[in-house]
């Protein structure tokens, strides 16, 4: 690798909304200012007040792509996107620290009124539907129950609505979104919280960048919020 590759700044890949706005906190506390927001910004390469860090904005789920191709030295993303994506892309990525931000719970939930129970237990072909089809394919397959995934890209909550399907898998962090829609968690399939995430090449050859940064996150992920 050549010296002036070496001497480009770091790339943090990050997503807009809850987990650019969590990992804020967790640049300060490592003396580092983002003053764009990108929210109001329409920039999708953005500086920061460290000449050794900028960060890009990605969308959550291409966030392991980056880091996985070295486009972006190191990112942030869910546990609900790193399982999926690790079903299809297997090894690859470092995972040096769970950061505890942008954290939620990956749940069954079904229309108020249905009985899941008695449907997992007649031994019935439960439809399904869900962004998350790995976790979602395992968590079936773990308790015996056979299921008909059906693949969507968002609004889950719509499907058992409409009669898609009769469950979703989903996110849940306030349950609010359930609520307004006459739905109802009734099994948790995971907790959810964010990691940060590492090219394996860059922490080889930019370790002396790459780690005080991770030792940062760290330090002020383990810190009581
Ligand atoms: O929105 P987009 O399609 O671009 O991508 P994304 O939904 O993957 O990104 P984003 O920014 O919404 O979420 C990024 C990450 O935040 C996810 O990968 C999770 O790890 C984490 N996270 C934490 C959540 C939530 N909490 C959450 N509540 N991601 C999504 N939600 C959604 C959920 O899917 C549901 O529709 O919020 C709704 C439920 O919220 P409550 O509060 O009503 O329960
Ligand atoms: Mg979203």
């Amino acid at each position: 690798m050549s010296p002036a590759s070496l001497d480009r700044p770091l790339t943090l890949a990050l997503s807009k909304g809850r987990i650019f706005d969590e990992t804020m906190p967790l640049l300060e506390a490592a003396g580092i200012h983002v003053t764009e927001s990108p929210e109001s910004s329409r920039k999708l390469i953005l500086p920061t007040s460290s000449s050794d860090l900028q960060l890009i904005i990605v969308r959550a789920s291409d966030v392991p792509t980056y880091v996985q191709y070295g486009a972006a030295d190191f990112g942030i993303a869910g546990k609900d996107v790193l399982f999926e994506h690790a079903a299809d892309h297997p090894g690859g990525l470092y995972q040096p620290v769970d950061l505890n931000i942008a954290r939620c719970r990956l749940c069954v939930a079904v229309r108020k009124g249905f009985d899941y129970e008695a449907a997992v237990h007649q031994g019935s072909r439960l439809r399904v539907a869900t962004k998350y089809v790995h976790a979602a394919r395992e968590h079936f397959a773990r308790k015996g129950v056979y299921v008909d995934l059906i693949k969507l890209y968002g609004s889950m909550e719509l499907a058992p609505l409409v009669g898609l399907a009769d469950a979703i898998v989903d996110l849940v962090s306030t349950g609010g979104t359930l609520k307004a829609n006459n739905l109802e968690a009734v099994e948790d399939v995971a907790d959810i919280s964010s990691r940060l995430i590492v090219n394996q090449a860059s922490l080889k050859t930019r370790t002396a960048k790459l780690q005080p940064l991770i030792d940062s996150f760290a330090r002020a992920s383990a810190l009581p919020a």
